[in-house]
């Protein structure tokens, strides 16, 4: 069924992979309330617009990692407080995914500072993938680059979703990383992709991009061979040490609700995150974008080696605009939660 929007906009589209920069800019250059109306249409049309996903999301295996991407606190390269640790047993990570679906999550997200996983490292993390997925939960794992073959046994072993960010745009991608190319990203979706796993992918804005970099970003993001079925948008959460501090510059909020609105318009059947940074928006700020098309949030006090929202004012937030999750039938109160 097409429907179409007042402004005479279809909102259930055929889905388009051959954006064009000029027309994600003439999208994000609409009157704000155009933008937002036109994105809240796709999204009712797609989406329940009162609904939004809950993930949880777990360091399996923090710090120490060879890659240089110039934000993160876990980069062997920069002089952080994050501290190494070894791959975490699978029961303590079984234990916290229960925790965390006993909180209100829909999906956990495993998550290891690597470059790639090394075999030995996969076959635990197969287990605990079946582990996880043994629980109810919709598993996601982000472990770096994979070959064919692991992305392979990660699917056989139960995983739903693979995580690995583009995190910029094609032009912004060299002043961040140097130690693996946007090539080699897009290589690892597609095996991920081949091997039936769904794609999480999405960036991180307030490094110092420009709006052309968040706009670039998305373009790469709507034109590859299928939209990825979560997109996460990260702002970036700020770690002492790391090359992004000289350079990092918060988005203007209002610039934040039209790139939420420009991605679901883009890729209105993607489940678009408002990811990282949450802790440093006003719930007006999430309430815009909600609006404009935003319908995941990480859950929980935690993100990796940063802090998000407390859950119970997530809960606060979702009920007070009448918003459903998980978070509703959560069966530990949201203090007690973390
Ligand atoms: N090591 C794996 C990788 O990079 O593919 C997985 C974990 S990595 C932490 C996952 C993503 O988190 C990165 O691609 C980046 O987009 C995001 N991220 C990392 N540090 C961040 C920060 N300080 N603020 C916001 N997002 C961040
Ligand atoms: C994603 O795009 N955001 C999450 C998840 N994928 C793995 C990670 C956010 C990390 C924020 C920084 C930290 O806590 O270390
Ligand atoms: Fe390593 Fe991932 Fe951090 Fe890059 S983002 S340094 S790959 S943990």
């Amino acid at each position: 069924m097409s429907t179409t929007s007042q402004s005479g906009t279809p909102t259930t589209a055929p889905l388009r992979h051959d954006w064009s920069r000029a027309e994600a800019e003439a999208l994000y250059n609409l009157p704000f309330a155009d933008l937002v109306f036109r994105a809240q249409g796709t999204h009712r049309a797609n989406f329940d617009p009162n609904h939004v996903e809950t993930a949880s999301l777990l360091s399996i295996k923090t710090g120490g990692c060879p890659e240089d991407c110039g934000y993160c606190s876990q980069s062997a390269h920069y002089d952080t407080d994050v501290k190494a640790t070894k791959l975490m047993d699978t029961d303590a990570v079984v234990a916290t995914a229960r925790r965390a679906k006993d909180a209100g999550a829909s999906r956990f997200c495993m998550a290891a500072a690597w470059r790639n996983p090394k075999d030995k490292d996969l076959d635990r993390v197969c287990d605990m993938v079946s582990a996880v997925k043994d629980l109810g939960l919709e598993t996601c794992a982000t472990l770096g680059m994979l070959t064919p073959p692991q992305a392979e046994r990660l699917r056989s072993a139960g995983l739903d979703f693979y995580n690995h960010n583009v995190d910029t745009s094609p032009e912004f991608y060299g002043r961040i990383i140097t130690t693996r190319t946007l090539q080699d990203r897009i290589d690892t979706l597609a095996s991920a992709r081949d091997a039936g796993l769904k794609i999480c992918c999405g960036g991180i804005v307030g490094m110092g991009e420009q709006v052309e970099d968040r706009l670039g970003m998305l373009v790469l993001l709507a034109n590859l061979p299928s939209h990825p079925e979560s997109v996460p948008i990260n702002l970036w959460n700020e770690v002492k040490g790391v090359p992004v501090n000289q350079t990092a510059d918060r988005p203007d909020p209002i610039a934040l609700v039209r790139m939420i609105a420009v991605a679901r318009i883009m890729m209105p059947k993607s489940v678009v995150r408002l990811s990282a940074g949450r802790q440093y928006m006003t719930d007006e700020l999430q309430a815009l974008c909600f609006v404009a098309g935003a319908n995941s949030i990480f859950i929980g006090d935690v993100l990796l080696t940063t802090k998000n929202p407390q859950t119970m004012r997530d809960a606060d937030l979702l009920d007070r605009l009448g918003i459903t999750s998980r978070l509703d039938d959560a069966k530990v109160p949201a203090q007690a939660a973390e």
